[in-house]
This record gives C-alpha cells, sequence and structure tokens, in this order.
C-alpha cells in the first residue's frame, strides 16, 4: 500500500497498483480536491480547463453549456445565449461568430438522455444576432454601423474606400455621413471626405490641408 496526493485521485492518470486510483465505484463517489472540476465521466480535471474550447473530458463534458455556465463572466464580457461562454465585449456585434453554438439533435428513440450524448449542428452564434445588435451599444472607439455591427472608429469614411474592417451594409462610407464626418487622431480629411492617415499625407493631389510642420 502507497500513498498518493488526494488531487492524483481520478485524474485520468493510474497511480496506484492495479489501477484502483482510477477506478470507477471510486471516482464516482469521489468530491475533487479543490481548484477541480467533475467530469460527467467522473474524472476530475483542472478547474481551468472547463469552457476554455478544448475537450478535456473523455466525453466532452467540460465544454458544454452547463459546464460553461459556472464560470463567471468578467465585466469586460457578455455571456453567450446559447453555448455560455464568456466572450470579450468587443467580440460582441463585430461580424464574427464568436460563440460556438451548436443544437444537439440526440440519436432517435435516446431524446431523453443526457444533453452530452447525441450529435451537435452548428447553429447561428448569438453574439452576432440582428435583433441584438440592433440595439447593442457599441464599446468606446467603436463606430455602429447601420446594420448594428461595430467597426473600429478609423474605418469610418476611409481613405480610397477600403473596406477592411467596414460595415458590411457600407453605411461607414455614406456619403451624406462622411461630409460631416470628423475623422479621428491621426488621420486628415481629404476635400472628397475621405479620412487618411497622416503619413499619407502630402502624396495626394485631393487633401484639404497639407501638415508643414
Ligand atoms: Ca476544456
Ligand atoms: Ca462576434
Amino acid at each position: 500500500m502507497k500513498c498518493i496526493d488526494n488531487d492524483k485521485v481520478c485524474d485520468g492518470v493510474p497511480n496506484c497498483r492495479y489501477e484502483s486510483d482510477e477506478n470507477p465505484e471510486l471516482c464516482a463517489e469521489w468530491n475533487c480536491t479543490t481548484g477541480k472540476w467533475k467530469c460527467h465521466s467522473k474524472r476530475c480535471i483542472d478547474a481551468k480547463l472547463v469552457c476554455d474550447r478544448q475537450v478535456h473530458c473523455s466525453d466532452g463534458s467540460d465544454e458544454l453549456p452547463e459546464a460553461c455556465a459556472q464560470i463567471l463572466c468578467g465585466k469586460d464580457q457578455w455571456r453567450c445565449a446559447t453555448s455560455k461562454r464568456c466572450i470579450d465585449l468587443t467580440k460582441v456585434c463585430n461580424y464574427q461568430d464568436e460563440c460556438g453554438e451548436e443544437k444537439r439533435i440526440p440519436w432517435p428513440g435516446y431524446e431523453d438522455y443526457p444533453e452530452w450524448l447525441g450529435y451537435f449542428t452548428k447553429i447561428p452564434s448569438s453574439d452576432e444576432e440582428n435583433e441584438l445588435c440592433e440595439s447593442w451599444q457599441c464599446p468606446q472607439g467603436k463606430w455602429k454601423c447601420d446594420d448594428g455591427r461595430c467597426i473600429a472608429t478609423e474605418s469610418v469614411c476611409p481613405y480610397r474606400r477600403q473596406d477592411s474592417g467596414a460595415c458590411k451594409d457600407g453605411s461607414h462610407k455614406k456619403p451624406e455621413l462622411c461630409e460631416n464626418w470628423n475623422c479621428t487622431a491621426g488621420f486628415w480629411k481629404c476635400k472628397n471626405n475621405e479620412c487618411v492617415i497622416d503619413q499619407v499625407v502630402c502624396n495626394g493631389h485631393d487633401l484639404v490641408t497639407c501638415f508643414d510642420g
């Protein structure tokens, strides 16, 4: 008989002869030590590995919504509606699906089985739902497109109408907007109302002013 640390019990790695520290009956009853989380498969994993977008439990239970729901979102974070993951506020309504959401399709006849059984199919990400984005307040430094999505303020009325980081509906370069738009710091306003980054000033002929310093 030898002694092992409690945190080596039911951690998926056998430490004792006959693997008695990983015995399913023991693990079903075992309380994981502080800082550990218990998979549905009864294995104890590091609590930091819960809801980190990588499967650590053999049954994937550490990435299920019910596991993610146990994590507290930070104050600069938003909780996804279905996956229950926490994403940064800046990732909400940015045209990219960050919630990684799926819907469970149970195997026929297994509808009442636990939610980790079945297969999963991707669904539209809750952080990009039209209804949410319509009323979403863009964080500081972001500008709200007509379709509700947030883009970097520097991308409004862009020079040569560049489309990187742009509103997909083109609302960031509408002439009536750009006419009255104050370009952000580090940008100059061209005669055609496009905002050009400082470095480009003096290379073009369409500028109101050139910096003569
Ligand atoms: Ca994980
Ligand atoms: Ca997003």
